[in-house]
């Protein structure tokens, strides 16, 4: 089998703010996964735009999560920072996917049932082929291992059997171009563990955190103040029991289990640890902790992101380095595609 250059690729797309779902299920692993991969972190506002979107609006949230991905920490330089729209071979792999992808796959998406909702009928096609494209955002880099939330994992299945799919259509195309066992897409590898893979919503524990929920306040943001921090944390749903011991017994307490995890991925401590300080506790005491950690946490990364989003043409700068940067990856691998399906190119 051919061994696959160890890269991380991974996505977050610019349609409102970053809430902590977002940060403590992707972007606060995307900076950890630094140390040890070649990492590409991408704003994908070609697929914020399979719903609509107010023109103005999505180009300042464009430079917001740009913003976001390094006053959280990751590096611009030592890695790859850009957005989608900006290398055109995103979409090019995405048509041949298209053409790859079966129908039936694409009608076993839970999040486009979600979405679409009812009015199925008047959602966009790009809505229904947005995991073609996100396969193509992670196979054109050959990417290894992407680190998402757990909402994303139906999608990377797909991404794998797309990829495993080209491999077998064109077998013998690709063995022509002397590349081993057919295997010219990698199987890309879900990083989905850690220690909040699905935080969930403040005024329910048993829906996620999303930004499309219409209360704010069941979200935390990089957008929150300290006090709008403080209060959506005190409004927040709970139960009358005091916080349990021991994990076992956060079963079947989806809001006080919810919190608990919140708490831990901010600490970076074990839920154990966390019921060892505050087992037997009330949860207005627990939220006061919880309180405090937030701000001193988020407050930070929302003041310094505040900062480098209103100058423009810093992050522009990054992005248009980060696309000339991710083009040079991405261009010769779609060559060799387009070879493959037997394009014709100059
Ligand atoms: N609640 C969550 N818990 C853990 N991880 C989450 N992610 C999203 N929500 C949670 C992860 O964040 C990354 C970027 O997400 P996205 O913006 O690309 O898309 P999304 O999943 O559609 O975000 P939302 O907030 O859930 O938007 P809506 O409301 O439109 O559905 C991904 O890795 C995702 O898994």
């Amino acid at each position: 089998m051919t061994a696959f250059h160890q890269r991380v690729f991974s996505g977050v797309q610019p349609t409102g703010n970053l809430h902590l779902g977002n940060y403590l299920g992707a972007v606060k692993r995307f900076v950890a996964l630094q140390q040890d991969y070649e990492c590409i972190y991408c704003v994908v506002d070609m697929h914020a735009i399979t719903v609509a979107q107010d023109p103005a609006e999505l180009t300042a949230a464009i430079r917001e999560v740009t913003a976001a991905f390094v006053a959280c920490g990751i590096d611009p330089k030592k890695h790859i920072v850009f957005n989608q729209s900006q290398v055109s071979e995103h979409a090019e792999l995405a048509w041949v996917f298209n053409c790859v992808a079966r129908i039936g796959w694409l009608n076993r998406m839970t999040q486009f049932k979600e979405k679409a909702g009812k009015d199925r009928e008047n959602a966009s096609v790009g809505l229904y082929s947005y995991p073609n494209l996100m396969a193509a955002d992670i196979l054109v880099y050959k990417a290894t291992h992407v680190p998402v939330g757990e909402d994303q994992k139906q999608h990377l299945e797909l991404a794998r059997d797309i990829a495993q799919k080209f491999n077998n259509d064109y077998a013998e195309a690709i063995a022509a171009r002397g590349i081993a066992g057919g295997a010219f897409f990698p199987q890309p590898e879900p990083l989905i563990q850690g220690p909040a893979p699905r935080v969930m919503s403040l005024r329910d524990g048993t829906k996620k955190m999303s930004k499309s929920d219409p209360s704010d306040y069941s979200r935390l943001t990089f957008r929150d103040d300290a006090d709008a921090i403080a209060q959506k944390i005190r409004k927040a749903k709970t139960d009358p029991e005091p916080l349990p011991s021991e994990v076992e017994g956060l079963e079947g307490r989806p809001e006080a289990e919810n919190l608990v995890v919140i708490y831990s991925a901010l600490a970076d401590v074990s839920r154990e640890s966390v019921l060892k300080d505050f087992g037997g506790a009330q949860f207005s005491t627990f939220k006061n902790a919880l309180v405090d950690l937030a701000v001193a946490r988020l407050g930070p990364i929302s003041a310094e992101m505040k900062k480098l989003q209103s100058d423009h043409a810093y992050i522009d700068a990054i992005l248009a380095d980060g696309s000339a940067r991710a083009r040079a990856i991405a261009k010769p691998v779609m060559d060799q595609v387009k070879d493959i399906v037997g394009f014709i190119r100059s």
